[in-house]
């Protein structure tokens, strides 16, 4: 069987860090995970993060290496994948693949995001069905975990192309998903107006007015307060519970996000809001830096309203703002890093950048934002560092918020809703933070979330038995 060791090119863009060893259970595993799905780099390496974080684990309690738990848990339940034909304004038919990876059912019905861009490959959608599937359980709540998306790419298209290519999906998605099945929401490239076109595609064809079988829906018909806004503050929730195990806090703080879409907009708000200053932020073409602060009115209009170039912003925003095309944005010195546009954005390089320049604490918007090494040189410099699995859990708990007003046909006002996050925030952190200080790494929150998100996804599968 294949060894990932050090420099041996396995994954596309994350190099893995030169490996501990691992218990030979946790091995058997991880060659079983490498030979079963190959050229699958970004799901390699959100495996072998969570493997690593579990030695000490099945050292401890052995029963972790029986029933091939650890097999089953790297093994989704099911993988669905099917076409998605459409045409466009001009009447040109595309052909789309899509995909549903139904990762794990232990703690209740798949949940997880939909995510619509060309990168989009069943390695992809893999990793993250495997990595929501332990954020999922340390949210506390009643969710299995899963993941979708397709390769389509929503840039440049109209609403009406946007819109029949939703209804396509939907029209084969529908009969793998429902309320107590299987329940998509937003990620990448899919925000409010996509999970409308989905959820009425849906309701027509079930007939049925199933609010639960989708998270993120309009508030006007089934929607939550504090959804749109959850990921991006309850990512900044952590972060301050986590400034505050050393006594330290968000004002006056430099802080640099990366992305500009549904979580980075959010995070700034949050993170201004408390006093920060956000110097930073970025699309796929490049970041723009603004001594005075972002304004976030205008990075709206322009990225949210528009769904438009950041290049603009600097544009508008005249001598105070500067545009760099391509570059690395966190060359851009500061105190706090929120990663929050996609996954190995934030490199070995990138870390020794931010180090030099004086950062104290890493937290991750998006999901698997910084490569293994990266990782590595954050914690060995004594960076806060908080894995995407334990500090963008906002978003997916506030959809089970949004699933329980469903099932109760009630809607809560915007503070209390906010205040619920707050506090599975703090829960999230104290999971995390027991977890790691129980298995003597005190402040390690990868460990910390990869164990505890484990332990409680294991003992459901063995209470449940050989399934
Ligand atoms: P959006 O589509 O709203 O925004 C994505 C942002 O990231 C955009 O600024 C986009 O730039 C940029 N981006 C996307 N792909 C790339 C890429 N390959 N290289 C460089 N920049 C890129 O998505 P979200 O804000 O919802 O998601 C951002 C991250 O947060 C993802 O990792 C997602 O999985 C994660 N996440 C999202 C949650 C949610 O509730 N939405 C919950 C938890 C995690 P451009 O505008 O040029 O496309
Ligand atoms: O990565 C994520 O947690 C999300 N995209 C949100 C999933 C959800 O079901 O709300």
């Amino acid at each position: 069987m294949m060894l990932v060791r050090g420099s041996e090119p396995v994954p596309k863009h994350g190099k893995l860090p030169p490996m501990t060893e691992l218990h030979p259970a946790l091995q058997s595993a991880y060659d079983t995970v490498l030979s079963r799905n190959g050229g699958e780099a970004e799901f390699h390496q959100a495996v072998h993060e969570v493997l690593e974080s579990l030695n000490p684990v099945v050292r401890r309690h052995p029963q972790y290496a029986d029933r091939a738990i650890l097999e089953r848990i790297c093994e989704p339940e099911r993988q669905i994948i099917f076409r998605v034909p459409w045409s466009d304004d001009r009447g040109r038919i595309h052909i789309n693949r899509a995909f549903r990876v139904e990762f794990n059912s232990a703690l209740g019905p798949y949940k997880g995001g939909l995510r619509f861009h060309p990168s989009v490959y069943l390695g992809i959608i893999k990793f993250l069905g495997f990595e929501q599937t332990f954020k999922n359980a340390l949210t506390g709540l009643p969710i299995g975990g899963g993941k979708g998306g397709s390769d389509f790419d929503p840039k440049g298209r109209s609403d009406g192309e946007v819109m029949r290519f939703c209804q396509s999906l939907m029209t084969e998605l529908y009969r793998h998903i429902g309320e107590y099945t299987d329940v998509p929401a937003g990620d990448i490239g899919v925000g409010g107006r996509e999970i409308g076109y989905l959820f009425g595609q849906y309701k027509r064809i079930t007939n049925r007015y199933e609010s639960g079988v989708l998270t993120g829906k309009g508030i006007g018909w089934g929607g939550s307060l504090v959804r749109t806004e959850a990921t991006g503050y309850g990512l900044v929730y952590f972060l301050q519970q986590m400034l505050g195990t050393k006594k330290a806090s968000l004002d006056g703080r430099r802080v640099v996000v990366s992305g500009s879409g549904n979580v980075a907009v959010h995070a700034i708000e949050k993170a201004q809001e408390l006093g920060a200053t956000v110097l930073a932020c970025s699309d796929s073409a490049g970041y723009v830096v603004d001594h005075k602060g972002i304004d976030l009115a205008l990075l709206r209009e322009i990225k949210v309203a528009k769904r438009g170039r950041i290049a603009e912003y600097a544009a508008r925003r005249g001598a105070d703002a500067e545009y760099v095309p391509g570059g690395s944005i966190w060359n851009v010195p500061c105190e706090v890093a929120l990663p929050c546009a996609t996954q190995n954005e934030l490199t070995e390089a990138d870390a020794a950048a931010l180090i030099q320049s004086g950062v104290i604490a890493v937290a991750e918007g998006a999901n698997m934002p910084c490569t293994p090494d990266a990782i590595r040189a954050f914690q060995s410099a004594g960076v806060l560092y908080a894995p995407g699995k334990a500090a963008n859990a906002g978003g997916v708990a506030t959809s089970a918020l949004e699933m329980q007003q469903n099932a109760g046909r009630d809607s809560w006002s915007f503070d209390y809703t906010d205040k619920r996050l707050g506090e599975i925030m703090v829960a999230v952190h104290e999971r995390c933070a027991a977890a790691a200080a129980d298995y003597g790494q005190p402040g390690n929150y990868a460990m910390g979330a990869n164990i505890s998100g484990f332990v409680h996804v294991a003992d459901a599968m063995m209470a449940q038995g050989l399934i």
